[in-house]
């Protein structure tokens, strides 16, 4: 048993079984099709931060012809938000746009003044690659170099740099191949120094597990959100946690071994992707709450909350000896 410092001068409490870590608020779901003013087939995966006193997500806006987009919302409670019509304008030539025929999934990561949009980007064919845009409003927007080459469809900054460079967690599509790595960078488009996050397998992230929102600073490491995958009849998405070195984030240095999310409620049951919550989106309040914004069943908007201490301490307990995984 690893010995916990309050964070954020929170008392620890006794800490509840790893499913019932994240509390659904009453209001689920919060964003659904029907709060955009015109015919779209879906909302989901939000991206999320604070931008002053606004809660701000990013959503996917799926139309009905079933192109993506990402457009923002606003609230002033975090509860109750209000999806602008239009989605993100981020300039570019004709070559850069056609790689986004789809924008979506976008991770939102505060560095310095800039929020930076690390999102899907993908072409009619579904090639699928990694697109950057930053902004300091959620008004105007600029591009950034593109991230990755094909095919790569998870990538979360980090929020400050680490060791003097830029660092990213990014995962490629798909298959036994969709291992997350870390990578760094002098200046947001020159990578390098890959690291595999050599977490360890669990049956529920059997299939592939990856990216959830940007990952959260704390005293004891890095939390990251993740979203699993078990194949049964079909994929079933679940969320978990795990924390990374401060210093070196490519050493898992806590895992729960259990999800902490699993769909229940019929609007994660039911859907366009059936059993599904996925998160690319979490804001960490003052007092130790964090809000995790999910996407549920690939259609609608959901909120869930944990405390912060808790989701560390599920990390530390289920710590498990380093090991080399080889894939
Ligand atoms: O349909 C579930 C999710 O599938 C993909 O996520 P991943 O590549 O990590 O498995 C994405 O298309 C995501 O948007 C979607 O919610």
């Amino acid at each position: 048993m690893f010995s916990v410092r309050p964070i954020l001068r929170l008392e620890t409490t006794e800490l509840p079984m790893a499913d019932e870590l994240l509390k659904r608020h009453e209001k689920n779901p919060i964003l659904t099709y029907k709060d955009l003013p015109y015919h779209v087939n879906a909302i989901y995966n939000p991206g999320a931060i604070k931008h002053g006193d606004k809660y701000v997500l990013v959503p996917r806006v799926e139309y009905a012809n079933r192109d993506n987009d990402l457009h923002v919302a606003w609230s002033d409670d975090g509860v109750n938000f209000k999806v602008s019509p239009d989605a993100i304008k981020v300039p570019g030539t004709d070559e850069e746009l056609a790689w986004e025929k789809h924008r979506y999934d976008a991770r939102v990561t505060k560095i310095d003044e800039w929020y930076y949009l690390a999102y899907c980007a993908q072409t009619m064919t579904e090639t699928v690659r990694i697109g950057l845009a930053r902004t300091r409003d959620f008004q105007s927007f600029e591009r950034m170099p593109f991230q990755t080459p094909p095919w790569s469809r998870n990538c979360a900054l980090f929020p400050e740099k680490i060791n003097g460079l830029f660092a990213r967690l990014e995962r490629p599509m798909n298959g036994p191949d969709a291992i997350t790595f870390i990578s760094y960078s002098p200046d947001l488009t020159y990578w390098g120094g890959w690291q595999p996050i050599n977490l360890v397998p669990q049956t529920w992230t059997r299939a592939k597990w990856g990216i959830g929102p940007t990952p959260i600073k704390t005293s004891h490491g890095w939390l990251l959100i993740i979203h699993g995958v078990w194949y049964a009849l079909n994929y079933v998405y679940r969320l978990g946690v795990v924390l990374l070195d401060l210093e070196d984030p490519s050493r898992v240095i806590g895992q729960c071994p259990d999800f902490i999310f699993t769909p229940r409620e019929y609007y994660e049951r039911v859907g366009e992707v059936p059993n599904c919550v996925f998160s690319n989106g979490a804001i960490v309040e003052p007092d130790g709450e964090v809000k995790i914004y999910y996407g549920a069943a690939d259609t609608c908007i959901g909120l869930a909350t944990a405390r912060l201490n808790d989701l560390i301490q599920v990390c530390l307990d289920g710590i498990q000896p380093p090991r080399i995984i080889t894939y």
